[in-house]
């Protein structure tokens, strides 16, 4: 080479190494966390002699989607090509593959054995006399995997040296809902339409189908229910069922398996049935063709999820059979193929009088024990929906024979749709580390989940996916944060939410401190924010009737009782929450004895939990010793000045990220600056008209009347019509 190319490659090189350490990328957020940007030169230079050549095969789909990854994003971090090679030629080679896939694997004679069918090891060695890393699975899914974490460990400035990690994922199914309509509208999805464009499937298979099967690669994800629970029979037509084989093949190489939520009375509606009784050998004998119709088609299809006699929904009830007969008849037909049936227990019923935070358990409970072996029950983290905070469901811990999955929702429903920054690990956290003292202290949400409690190998973990066709896949940049801290929770649900925070911003942003702590402690701070400006102190369920958008804490207008937020709050002159002491519902005693004492004692409740729990009066003395109702004002102030501070935080790191994806986060901050201000404004207004008591002195009286409040609507809200 002669000096001129020589000059001009360094130079070149100099340039592209500069624009890495000066943020100035347009970025639009639809790497998420897969962003591969050229490391900054120390970092650059901590990986030298560790990154020299490539051994991983390409024999089959998954081997080459797992090199194919390597070799992009060791690229795009190192800013050159990674060189091939068949065996170890020098020192700092990666070698990637299995027992079977790879001699020179097979040669090291490594414990792959127990990793089981989707772990993994990296660990250093030494080939040939030269070091190298080796990233090795028992199967191709875990070398997979493998290639993944090595590339975090890249991607977040991580040593290179003395690695000897071994992960296996704690929970078997770690799948993303997606309440997706046919029709592409998203039920309670902020982030544009549907993915699935299902108009021009199975011919056309976009590109972002291959982009979401990464990015789920990448934290875990190996199924996804593609339709809404809320579903129709025609998924389940020839014609569907052959787009919905299109998807399977793409997310195959990839370790993630589609299922479908199905319409109990399916039979009826595309079958010719005149009933979907599960009794009815015609009904029995259709599921089970029906199954085989599907396998045929997509060998490795996971199963159904379903939602039955639920908000209007057909179901086993309908014909006088309990939800586990339901429940059993569709896990026959899936049986002999190795399906599951993920049968929800989000049921209550408007013609039960019954508080409805109690009545899953209620009707699930008795059925302990009653289900097939091949069937999941999938439990909302809390009993009555997906709130910014609510107690654990009582469900966890008291079904010990039946496997519990977890279903939490990504999405922010309650929580501020896409504008609001609020990171949901904070909130899986709490959940999974909650105690059911089932079997005694120690018995933790997380332990029902990953089946250590009672000795379950059918696990899993749902999480009600964010993702629509918003160019930055969720609505928001920092909304992608909780569909990662799903899928690394879903692996493993003893994971710190803080740790998880850290190395999303990393990968997402930047590895710089200065930003990485501030916005960290920012995301950790934004759900506790949200719960104070929202529905503090164990209030839920104050949203605007329907779309849930926006505070509407004397709405009574939605035709169910337990539609309204007037039912969770229980707000009069004398005081506010509601009784579920063993004086009221008794939705205490559903918890273990320890907790249920705990919980119908108004002073050894937590107090984040006090108004879900009691009707408390207004002059009640708090642990703090102010009154009640200083406490929920000084909470309700508290959000909102946090989200103020938010935006300070913000403010300040101006020019160390792209300019893009800093201003919208700036602008989005501000839109919940002003939104935690009115749902503040709008229920200290409303509660003290309730309350009829002076606010308590330094608080700033809310900036409108509460018939102004009462008068704003909201006629296009996204996520949202009349389904
Ligand atoms: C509620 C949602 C509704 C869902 C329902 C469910 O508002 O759109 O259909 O949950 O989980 O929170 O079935």
């Amino acid at each position: 080479m002669n000096t001129f190319l020589r000059c001009l490659i360094a130079l070149v090189l100099m340039l592209a190494m500069m624009l890495n350490t000066t943020p100035v990328h347009a970025e639009d957020g639809y790497d998420l966390w897969l962003r591969y940007r050229l490391l900054a030169p120390e970092q650059a230079g901590l990986y030298r002699g560790h990154l020299s050549q490539l051994v991983a095969g390409s024999g089959t789909p998954t081997q080459a989607v797992t090199r194919g990854e390597l070799q992009r994003g060791l690229a795009g971090l190192l800013g050159h090509e990674m060189p091939l090679s068949d065996t170890v030629t020098r020192d700092g080679a990666i070698i990637v593959g299995t027992p079977k896939s790879s001699a020179l694997i097979e040669h090291l004679s490594l414990n792959t054995q127990d990793l089981g069918n989707e772990g993994y090891l990296i660990r250093n060695v030494v080939v040939n006399g030269h070091t190298a890393t080796v990233i090795a699975g028992r199967e191709d899914i875990g070398a997979m995997y493998g290639a993944f974490h090595f590339l975090r460990l890249l991607q977040t400035g991580q040593p290179l040296d003395h690695l000897d990690l071994r992960e296996s994922p704690h929970v078997k199914l770690r799948l993303l809902n997606h309440w997706d309509y046919l029709n592409g509208q998203v039920e309670r999805g902020y982030a544009g339409t549907s993915i699935w464009d299902w108009w021009k499937l199975p011919d056309w298979r976009a590109p972002r189908y291959t982009d979401y099967a990464r990015a789920n690669a990448s934290i875990g994800i190996n199924g996804t229910v593609l339709n809404n629970v809320n579903a129709g029979a025609t998924i389940l037509t020839p014609e569907y069922l052959q787009k919905v084989a299109a998807l399977a093949d793409v997310f195959r190489p990839y370790g993630i398996r589609v299922y479908l939520s199905i319409r109990f009375s399916a039979p009826v509606e595309i079958g010719g049935l005149k009933t979907a009784d599960l009794l009815d050998p015609q009904v029995q004998a259709w599921w089970r063709a029906k199954a085989d119709e599907i396998y045929k088609r997509i060998p490795d299809f996971g199963g159904f999820l379903v939602k039955a006699n639920s908000e209007g929904q057909p179901g086993p009830e309908d014909y006088h059979r309990t939800h586990a007969e339901g429940a059993n008849m569709l896990a026959d037909a899936l049986a002999p193929h190795g399906g599951v049936v993920m049968w929800r227990a989000f049921v209550y019923s408007q013609a039960n009088p019954d508080d409805r935070a109690k009545q899953a358990y209620t009707e699930f409970k008795p059925l302990d024990g009653r289900f097939r072996a091949n069937v999941l029950v999938q439990v909302k983290n809390g009993p009555v929906d997906f709130q910014p905070r609510e107690p654990f469901h009582p469900l966890f811990g008291a079904m010990p024979k039946t496997p519990l999955m977890m279903e939490f929702e990504i999405t922010k429903e309650y929580l501020g749709f896409a504008t609001h920054l609020v990171y949901l690990g904070p909130l899986y956290e709490e959940v999974l580390s909650a105690d059911t003292m089932a079997h005694g202290k120690g018995s933790t949400v997380a332990k029902v989940i990953d089946g250590s409690l009672d000795d379950h190998t059918l696990t899993g973990m749902a999480g009600v996916a964010n993702i629509g066709t918003d160019r930055n896949w969720c609505g928001s940049d920092f909304n992608q944060a909780n569909w990662y801290v799903f899928g690394r929770l879903a692996w493993n649900p003893s994971l710190s939410s803080r740790a998880i925070a850290e190395e999303w911003v990393r990968m997402t942003f930047t590895n710089n401190e200065a930003f990485v702590k501030p916005v960290v402690d920012m995301m950790m701070g934004s759900r506790e924010a949200a719960v104070d400006y929202m529905t503090p102190l164990g209030l839920l369920h104050l949203m605007g009737p329907g779309h849930h958008y926006g505070p509407a804490p004397w709405d009574a207008s939605e035709s169910r009782a337990d539609w309204r937020p007037v039912y969770y709050h229980r707000a009069d002159h004398q005081g506010i929450g509601f009784d579920r002491s063993r004086a009221g519902s008794d939705a205490v005693d559903q918890y273990a004895p320890l907790l249920a004492v705990q919980f119908n004692d108004v002073k050894q409740t937590p107090e984040q939990f006090l108004l879900y729990f009691h009707h408390v009066p207004w002059d009640y003395r708090m642990r703090s010793g102010n009154t009640l109702w200083y406490e929920l004002v000084a909470h309700y102030t508290r959000g909102a000045d946090d989200v103020k501070r938010m935006l300070e935080t913000w403010r300040h790191l101006d020019g160390y990220i792209d300019k893009e994806r800093y201003n919208q986060v700036a602008t989005f901050l501000a839109i919940q600056e002003k939104e935690a201000q009115w749902w503040r404004d709008a229920c200290i207004a409303y509660f003290q008209s309730i309350s009829g008591l002076p606010l308590p002195p330094g608080y700033v009286p809310p900036q409108h009347s509460l018939q102004y409040y009462q008068s704003l609507s909201f006629p296009y809200v996204p996520g949202f019509s009349s389904w």
